[in-house]
């Protein structure tokens, strides 16, 4: 597959896609958002990949989506569409993904790029990130999950007021307000981001599958549903080979073999 705005390519048992548009600062184009979906579709379908990265350069993750797509569009566009970024192959994609997905964050991670950074299952963060949803300030709202995710993840007072001033957040904010899960010098983000994805890939995937679902359950359920779905899952897990393979390579003091069955 030939991708424009993108470049991804399979490291070890990693899919790693790296957003390409230096020129706009990674601005998601609706090009690039449908190539994001594109490729997460490949690497989900690839029995040989076990987790992703999605990654930009040093100075942007993104910064939001192209406004300059945006701006002649009207509300019966939008509202008729439903989509305006290819939202089927492109956001659903990402929201939808079995694998797990890290972000690794390096500069700007403002509007539709905050969005889809805390649409990943974790936020790794370079020293030099700096997060927002700035849509205040172009007269409009965040529009892929800013209000939600971004509440959900630092609590209503920093949300509202980012959402509503457009303030940004620095690395250290952000992991003190629980947005990313780290923060590492920037020179070392991407070592570490396919350190951590490589390592997650080599979990039986069974295991990997169910406990993503189970803690995404938490942010949709009631405790109670949440713990029920989690004693499931959990009874689940003994009914897979890797789980055998797992206790008993533990047992006789070796590494487990998964065979992701
Ligand atoms: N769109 C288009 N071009 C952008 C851009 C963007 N979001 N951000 C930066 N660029 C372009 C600039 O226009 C400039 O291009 P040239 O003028 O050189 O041609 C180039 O990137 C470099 O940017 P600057 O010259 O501005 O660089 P600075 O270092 O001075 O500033 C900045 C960097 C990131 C602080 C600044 O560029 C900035 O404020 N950018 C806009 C940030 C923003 O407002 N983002 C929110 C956009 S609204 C949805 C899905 C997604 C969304 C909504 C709905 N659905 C699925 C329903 C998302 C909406 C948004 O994200």
């Amino acid at each position: 597959m030939e991708y424009q705005n993108i470049l991804v390519e399979t490291r070890g048992a990693v899919g790693w896609i790296q957003l390409n548009r230096p020129e706009a600062m990674n601005a998601l184009s609706m090009a690039l958002v449908s190539e994001v979906g594109q490729a997460i579709e490949a690497f989900q379908a690839d029995d040989e990949v076990g987790a992703m990265v999605i990654t930009g350069n040093e100075k942007a993750f993104a910064a939001g989506a192209d406004i300059k797509d945006m701006e002649g569009q009207d509300f019966i566009d939008l509202f008729l569409a439903d989509f305006p970024y290819n939202r089927r192959d492109g956001w659903d994609s990402l929201n939808t993904a079995r694998k797990p997905i890290i972000a690794a964050v390096s500069g700007f991670a403002l509007g539709g790029g905050c969005e889809m950074a805390m649409a990943c299952d974790f936020i790794l963060a370079a020293d030099t990130a700096r997060f927002g949803q700035p849509e205040i300030n172009i007269g409009t709202i965040p529009g892929a999950g800013g209000t939600q995710r971004l509440t959900r993840a630092v609590g209503k007072a920093k949300a509202m007021e980012m959402c509503l001033t457009g303030r940004m957040m620095d690395a250290e904010e952000a992991e003190r307000a629980g947005l990313v899960s780290r923060i590492l010098p920037a020179e070392e983000l991407e070592a570490e981001a396919l350190k951590v994805a490589g390592k997650i890939a080599k979990m039986s995937r069974p295991a990997v599958y169910m406990a993503k679902e189970a803690v995404n359950v938490a942010f949709e359920s009631s405790l109670q549903e949440g713990l029920r779905f989690e004693r499931r899952a959990f009874a689940s897990t003994f009914a897979t080979e890797d789980q055998k393979e797992g206790m008993n390579a533990f047992v006789e003091k070796r590494k487990p073999d998964f065979k992701h069955r």
